[in-house]
């Protein structure tokens, strides 16, 4: 396998609007985002990730574009972000941008001009249809956030296509103008200097011709991975990728391994990495034998010939100690156990902002606490049902996206220090406990366990490019695989349960140094007794 920079590295994700807020405006800013690369660098990271700060309507928290080429006021100016870019080099880290151009806003002036007329020079920028001869939508399909993926157009008496929010139309990628028009424009932020993109849901781009109904258009997975995807990447790739050295990661729902190489494969010429969402999406909680068969099926089809990510959270899913661990009892032990599953499974680490001092999800106790727009629309679609309004806003609770969305927790000042004005979002009524400031005045704290594990993840190329070698698979608490690589030899034993139980495996471990523990050190490590949410990591070097 071809060891390259961006294989090592690990991914911090900053989600600036509740990242830090210099303008007391309630809202994260970039400026927020430069006066803490100190931190951010003082984890250990290469790469920093940030979610889109374009000129939008904000719809959809910027995911809704209507200039690619300016930044939003809300999160500053050019000057601003051109600033951030040479601060994140001056620290030696790298900024990765995220792309969004499955779809624009519907105010961006390309819609604007496509929903004009049926003759404008745009129209066939967007995806437009007639209805069908009784006047309903051109099929039954289902967007990610509303019962159609079809809204139509009174002026023009035609449908267009929406795969997320009727405020976010789909861009035709079949017209070579749109491409070369997105192909212009990542040029002009690579020449910025950016180092890479993260690619919103980029195996979209591609619909399935003609667009017929479907049996089941609930489970949306007819929106991706169509003919015609791999020719647009490959495309994207001679055109604008290849002429950089660049760090891509595509996110591909509804992709099996088999297909991630067709996107990720190091002879295909597309992207580097993909994120794929059999976990985030598929498993509500922790599903262990679940969990244990997608990373080994994973790893199966791509050990060697393709680049896989770990995360367990991001700003669409809920926060993984709240989700996969216990955010009780245990949030110290299971914060720190999911992160070593992060970074010691195979594949890139990314460590959403808050993660790291194991921040948890939220339960707010009103519809009108929430903003996320995927959530609001569930919940009005159902209550228009006729469904019982609090029964609706339960059920949402868990998956909704605002959990992972909550202002960054620096301190136990007012608004965990992350505003000095009122919060665009609520900030999570546990700051004053679990926030940055306690966690660097605690030697045992979430945040220095990071610190080593992306340390080690440094230090020991086992971590990156080792092979995986799951045992007691049928275990039902015990998460345990050996990785190897060269003269390095780990040993990963987790518990992930409430309960104590019993390791039962024989192996020697006295040759063998406790890289990391997440339980005070005078516990007896060679013992086979886990505690709950115990996990250790071995290593053996010759
Ligand atoms: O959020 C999800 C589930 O609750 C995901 O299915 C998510 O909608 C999907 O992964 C696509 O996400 C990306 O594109 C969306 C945007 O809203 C998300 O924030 C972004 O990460 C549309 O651009």
């Amino acid at each position: 396998m071809e060891q390259k920079w961006w294989k090592e590295a690990v991914v911090y994700q900053v989600y600036w609007r509740s990242f830090n807020d210099t303008t007391g405006n309630g809202i994260g800013d970039l400026q927020g985002v430069i006066e803490k690369l100190d931190y951010i660098k003082s984890l250990g990271v290469d790469v920093i990730w940030v979610n889109p700060f374009f000129e939008s309507p904000d719809k959809d928290n910027g995911y809704d574009i209507s200039n690619y080429y300016a930044v939003m006021d809300k999160a500053g100016d050019m000057e601003t972000f051109e600033r951030l870019l040479e601060e994140v080099h001056r620290r030696d880290m790298k900024l990765i941008m995220d792309l969004v151009v499955n779809h624009t806003s519907d105010q961006h002036p390309w819609f604007k001009e496509s929903r004009s007329s049926i003759d404008d020079p745009k129209r066939d920028w967007y995806i437009w249809k007639d209805p069908k001869e009784d006047g309903s939508a051109p099929n039954n399909w289902r967007s990610y956030f509303t019962p159609s993926t079809w809204e139509y157009d009174e002026k023009t008496q035609q449908y267009y296509f929406h795969s997320f929010a009727i405020e976010q139309p789909d861009l035709n990628w079949e017209n070579p103008e749109v491409r070369e028009e997105i192909y212009n424009m990542m040029r002009f932020w690579l020449d910025k200097g950016i180092d890479g993109f993260r690619m919103d849901v980029i195996n979209l781009l591609a619909k399935v011709k003609d667009y017929p109904d479907v049996d089941e258009p609930e489970t949306i997975n007819y929106l991706g991975n169509n003919p015609g995807i791999h020719n647009y990447l490959k495309e994207m790739y001679r055109e604008v990728l290849q002429h950089y050295d660049v760090f891509t990661v595509g996110e591909i729902p509804f992709v099996t391994p088999e297909d991630g190489l067709l996107y990720v494969g190091e002879d295909r010429q597309e992207l580097n990495t993909l994120f794929h969402f059999e976990v985030c999406d598929d498993m509500v909680q922790m599903d262990l034998p679940r969990f244990k068969e997608i990373q080994k099926r994973w790893y199966e089809g791509m050990f060697g010939r393709g680049t896989n990510s770990q995360f367990l959270n991001n700003h669409d899913h809920t926060r993984m100690v709240t989700r996969f661990g216990n955010d009780n009892e245990y949030r110290e032990e299971s914060a720190k156990l999911l992160g070593t599953l992060i970074h010691t499974l195979p594949g890139i680490p990314y460590v959403f902002q808050g993660e790291e001092i194991g921040m948890t999800g939220i339960d707010f106790p009103s519809i009108e606490d929430y903003q996320d727009i995927a959530m609001l629309n569930k919940y009005n679609e159902e209550v228009e049902k006729g469904r019982d309004e609090a029964e609706v806003l339960e059920e949402l609770k868990l998956l909704s996206r605002d959990n992972s969305r909550t202002p960054m927790q620096w301190d136990d000042s007012e608004n965990a220090g992350f505003t000095t004005g009122n919060p665009w979002i609520k900030v999570n009524p546990n700051y004053s406990d679990i926030n940055v400031r306690q966690a660097m005045d605690d030697k045992n704290s979430i945040f220095y366990y990071y610190q080593d594990l992306i340390s080690f993840r440094k230090r020991y190329k086992v971590l990156t490019y080792g092979d995986y070698q799951p045992i007691l698979e049928e275990h039902p608490a015990i998460y345990s695989y050996f990785r190897e690589f060269e003269d390095e030899k780990l040993l990963i034993v987790t518990n992930m349960s409430d309960e104590e139980t019993v390791f039962d495996y024989s192996v020697d471990t006295s040759g063998a140094e406790l890289l990391l523990h997440n339980y005070a050190v005078e516990n007896d490590i060679s013992s086979s007794h886990l505690k709950p949410h115990e996990v250790r990591v071995y290593l053996w070097t010759s």
